[in-house]
């Protein structure tokens, strides 16, 4: 063990209630909105083919030009109960929104910049309005902050001279200043997901890192936090030079999800976060990212992905210019929202099912009571799935959710070897009902087990 002053604060999971909800809610809603969200992807008529917030430096826009879109930042069909709306309809059950992004403007409004929302025609506390119209629908609100700020004087990449450790020093502080205002006005907020933190000035100020963690736990009980805020003394970032997990959960899962089968993963918490579109997390209107949407049932695979390996789901969203949210996206949370109403009991408060190999087919979850659903994702073109059971246990039902659309929700099955079984649900599929979800009911295996074949090249 290095002796740390910065590093991870527990070796084991959180375990208070606050982190527990967190756990159990598996499906949340990001959001990207700022400036960007008014060119959306566009500059002097060209479509920009790369992530709309990135557009100011991709189009290698002038400071000024980029601060006068404040101006058109009007909020002319920004109603924040539709918002609420929309996360209701995906079922999501947190919401975690951009307070700040990399281009340095603030959705709140903040004392120490003149660079926010308060300064935009409506000068409406658009933070105030979200938390409000989520809270009223059980949705918890969690902030995102880019700690990278590419307006800030005083924010550096990396320190190469005393002039630049001043310098970042008080980037430091008006960050911190900024994060303390934040808790100050916003006393609700569940959860902090930090962001812009992989360049070399903060890896070389890990004590920040801590310092942050510590002021917003001291002030906000039950907060929780990502790891992508921190480093240790070290510099090294998420996870300490010990090999432990700083902040609550792992945020490394960036459209791209773990292995199904790695269930390395399941002994951290953990959250993915995705875009609907390929690669943009802002609002962009061209063709590059409009072609490119997830199905819904896609969207449904990686949420069933993520729980049967303990992680949480953040699906993103990136509302347009004028405050209205995208109608494709809405359409598309609907469609993911109409499966978890029905098949939810696999997701909300599931996680890893021990003893439960990956399927291939699918995944299995359990929930917090030990029941084990087996969601179908991947449909064999058979008509039928194989459950292989832990050993010990023998199949008692299979039960589809939803049943009342079938009629009678248990399927037959047969029993193929010890612990094997076969289901056949082949033509019983629902038409647009997606991926089906079993209720998979277990008992104690009656009768002596068969002795293996001894096969050395076989893995069990
Ligand atoms: C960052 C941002 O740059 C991006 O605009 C968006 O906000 C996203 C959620 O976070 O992008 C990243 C951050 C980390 C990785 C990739 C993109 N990563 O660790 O692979």
């Amino acid at each position: 063990m290095i002796e740390l002053k910065y590093g991870a604060s527990r070796a084991e999971p959180r375990h208070d209630a606050a982190m527990q909800r967190f756990r159990e809610h598996r499906v949340g809603q990001f959001i990207h909105w700022g400036l960007y969200s008014l060119p959306a992807g566009r500059w002097e008529g060209k479509d920009v083919e790369f992530a709309a917030e990135f557009l100011p430096r991709v189009a290698k826009i002038p400071q000024q030009r980029w601060e006068a879109l404040a101006n058109d930042f009007t909020l002319a069909d920004f109603d924040p109960q539709r918002w609420a709306d929309t996360a209701v309809a995906l079922g999501a059950r947190y919401m975690t929104i951009t307070t700040k992004h990399h281009d340095g403007f603030c959705l709140w409004p903040s004392a120490h910049t003149d660079f926010h929302m308060g300064n935009t025609p409506s000068g409406r506390d658009v933070l105030a309005e979200l938390i409000q119209a989520y809270e009223a629908r059980g949705i918890d609100v969690n902030f995102y902050y880019s700690v990278l700020d590419w307006r800030h004087p005083d924010w550096r990449f990396r320190l190469e001279n005393d002039a630049d450790n001043l310098a970042f020093a008080r980037y430091l502080d008006f960050a911190m200043k900024q994060l303390e205002e934040l808790a100050e006005r916003y006393p609700s907020v569940k959860g902090f997901w930090f962001d812009g933190t992989w360049d070399e000035s903060v890896k070389a100020n890990g004590w920040w890192t801590w310092e942050v963690e510590r002021m917003l736990k001291a002030r906000i009980p039950g907060v929780v936090v990502n790891s992508r805020l921190r480093a240790d003394d070290l510099g090294a970032r998420h996870v300490d030079s010990n090999g432990l997990l700083m902040g609550d959960y792992e945020s490394g899962y960036e459209r791209r999800l773990p292995e199904p089968w790695d269930h390395s993963v399941a002994a951290r918490d953990w959250e993915a976060c995705m875009t609907i579109p390929q690669a943009s997390w802002g609002y962009h209107q061209g063709p590059w990212a409009q072609s490119t949407l997830k199905h819904p049932w896609d969207v449904v695979d990686m949420i069933a992905h993520c729980t049967s390996l303990g992680g949480n789901f953040l699906l993103n969203f990136g509302p347009r210019g004028d405050g209205s949210m995208a109608p494709a996206e809405v359409e598309i949370a609907t469609r993911v929202g109409e499966w978890l109403a029905v098949n939810g009991e696999a997701i909300y408060g599931c996680g890893f099912a021990e003893g439960w190999d990956y399927p291939g087919w699918g995944y299995f979850t359990r929930s917090g009571s030990g029941e084990v659903f087996a969601v179908v994702t991947r449909a064999p073109a058979s008509g039928r799935i194989r459950l292989r059971l832990p050993a010990g246990l023998a199949l008692a039902d299979v039960r589809l959710l939803g049943k009342g659309l079938l009629g009678s929700g248990t399927y037959p099955f047969k029993r193929l070897a010890d612990s094997l079984y076969e289901v056949e649900f082949g033509g019983r599929q629902i038409e647009g009902a997606g991926p089906l979800v079993f209720a998979v009911e277990t008992c104690a295996l009656a009768g002596p087990v068969s002795a293996k074949e001894p096969n050395p090249d076989v893995l069990d």
